[in-house]
Order: structure tokens, then sequence, then C-alpha cells
């Protein structure tokens, strides 16, 4: 230091604001606080309205005596854990947003949804066609995606972009319960839902390694030739998704190993690319892929190959 003028040493300053200004800001120190959720679980009590009823369960309380509830927390600590531990993100917005779940919406309520403004709604089903919406979680996991989608890419929910957001939701449902079961590509199942299917959609209710045989009504398609043009559903999001679900299964097994370190680090840094558009078609989306695989694990290694006969085997242009 005393070698240094006083010249010297502002100089070594300013380069240092400069140099930081440079990084990322999630690769900034993080948050006090960032690590932990912020969960908070309200009872709906039945009812349908849109604002959360009463507060049943908030960060660090027991566990209370409805299943639903713990089952929720349970689960949002399970994908903040996976988007903390391996993606660094902290929470829904990377800025620790407290985490809401609204659990017993409705009357045997066949449906979880996310709703946009902060809180995902789970029904408890009606027993034959769903169950307990908070068990599964996968299905936890996706809701809260939804809304980490909306932070980021902000897909629009209709025709292509919005199968890309209802995929990507999928993907990182599936890799939540891959990561808390200790699980490699080849050993997951790879389907969505198993968890909360009543008998009438047993055994899932999507299946990411075979679309259009997760149930008896499973009509997605695994393939760009077999894409459903249809006005119901926003343009088919629920069905068209099949189609990215399967190209990161085929990059995900083919890589094998820990789907999160690889095939989902690439997904993720899309999801976070800025030239990522809300408008994404599935080829967009597919070439940024592959360039996030490139830059990341190296323009000819192995990942960035699969990344590429993924999206061959789905028959999307990327
Ligand atoms: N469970 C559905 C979903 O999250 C609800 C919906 O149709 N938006 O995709
Ligand atoms: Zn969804």
């Amino acid at each position: 230091l005393s070698t240094l003028s006083i010249d010297q040493g502002v100089r070594v300053a300013r380069a240092e604001i400069a140099a930081r200004t440079l990084v990322a800001p999630g690769a900034l120190a993080p948050r006090v606080g960032a690590g932990t959720p912020n969960r908070s679980i309200y009872d709906q009590k039945h009812s349908t309205d849109s604002t959360p009823g009463t507060l049943v369960r908030s960060e660090g309380q027991a566990a209370v005596a409805d299943v639903s509830v713990n089952q929720a927390y349970d689960n949002f600590g399970y994908t903040y854990t996976l988007y903390w531990d391996i993606f660094h993100r902290d929470s829904i917005d990377d800025r620790g947003l407290a985490i809401e779940g609204l659990v017993h919406f409705g009357t045997d309520y066949d449906n979880a949804f996310w709703d946009g403004a902060g809180h995902m709604f789970f029904g408890d089903g009606d027993g034959k066609m769903l169950t307990d919406t908070t068990k599964g979680i996968d299905v936890v996991g996706h809701e809260l995606t939804h809304g980490v989608t909306q932070h980021e890419a902000n897909l629009t929910y209709s025709g292509q972009s919005g199968a890309l957001n209802e995929s990507v939701s999928d993907v990182f449902g599936s890799l939540v319960k891959q990561y808390h079961l200790g699980q490699t590509a080849s050993q997951a199942n790879w389907l969505i839902g198993a968890d909360i299917v009543g008998q009438q959609l047993a055994p899932a209710l999507r299946s990411m390694k075979a679309p259009g045989t997760a149930n008896q009504y499973d009509n997605q398609p695994a393939t760009m030739d077999q894409y459903v043009k249809t006005t119901s559903d926003n343009g088919g999001v629920h069905t068209n998704s099949g189609i990215p679900n399967h190209a990161f299964y085929l990059a995900a097994v083919a890589i094998d190993g820990n789907a999160w370190e690889t095939a989902g680090q690439i997904w993720y840094d899309t999801l976070t690319d800025p030239r990522l558009r809300p408008n994404a078609t599935f080829s967009a989306f597919g070439s940024l892929t592959l360039r996030a695989a490139r830059s990341r694990f190296g323009s000819t290694s192995a990942e960035a190959t699969a990344v590429q006969n993924a999206w061959d085997g789905v028959k999307v242009k990327v």
C-alpha cells in the first residue's frame, strides 16, 4: 500500500468500481436473508376469493394439523432450494419475494395456478380427476416457476410462447423433484403430476419422456409436425408444451447425470437471457438454448451436441 501514490490508489479504486459494474447483479454479494425463503400459507376455506384468506403458517413456524398447508409449505421450500442452491436465485424475483400459497381454493377444485400477482392457488381436487394439488412437488415447482418466468422472459401465454411458458414450468417442476429425490436423468420418470392424479387421470398429467401417453386424455405431441392448432387453452399451451418438454428430456438423458447441472443450467441461462423475447417461438428458444450450451460448456461440448440433437429430435429448427 505504501508504494502506491494516492493517485494510483484512486485509479485502483476506480478500476474496482468499474469492474464491479460489469458483474451481473446475481453475482454480487447476496442480500441479507438470501438463502432462506419467506413462505406464507393461507387457508381459503373453499372460497374462490382471489385475495389471501386466513394466514395459517408463516416462515419458520412449526407444522400445523392441516396436511395441505404443510405440503404447500414444504414443496415451496424444495422449490426455493433448487433455485437457490443451483442457480443462485433468491426466490421468484431473485430479490427474496415472499412466497404465498393459498390452499383449499374452491370446492373440489381440479387445478392449481399462479395468478400473475404473487399468489399460488391450490385446489383440493374432486378425488376423481385430481386429488390435493399441494401434494405434488413438481406441481408446486410448476406454479412457482410461472412466477419466475413472469419476472424473466415473461413469455406471452398463448401459442408457441405460451407453450414455452408451460414447458419451462414443467422443466423446473420436474427438476425440483429430481433434485429433492437425488435422481439422475436416467433414474427420473419424467412424469408431471403423478402425485396428484385421481383414477381418471392416472398415472400422470403429462409425460416429458413420452408426451401423449400420460393418461387416457393426453393428446400432447412430441414433435413439431404434430403441433396442435386450436383456439382453446390459449392455443393449446398445455398441449404443445409436449414438444419443448420432450426436447429438454432428450437433451437431459443424452447428457445424463444430474439434469439440473447440465440441461437445467442451459434452460435456466436461456430463461434469464435478455435475448429471449416474450413472443419467442420454439425455434427462437431452441437457438438460445444452443447458444447457452455453447457458451457455458463449449461449442464442441457433449452438452452442446446433445442440445442440437434434442431439437432435431423434436423437429424444431435451431
Ligand atoms: N395448472 C395450470 C397451470 O399452471 C393452470 C392454468 O391453466 N394456467 O398451467
Ligand atoms: Zn402452468
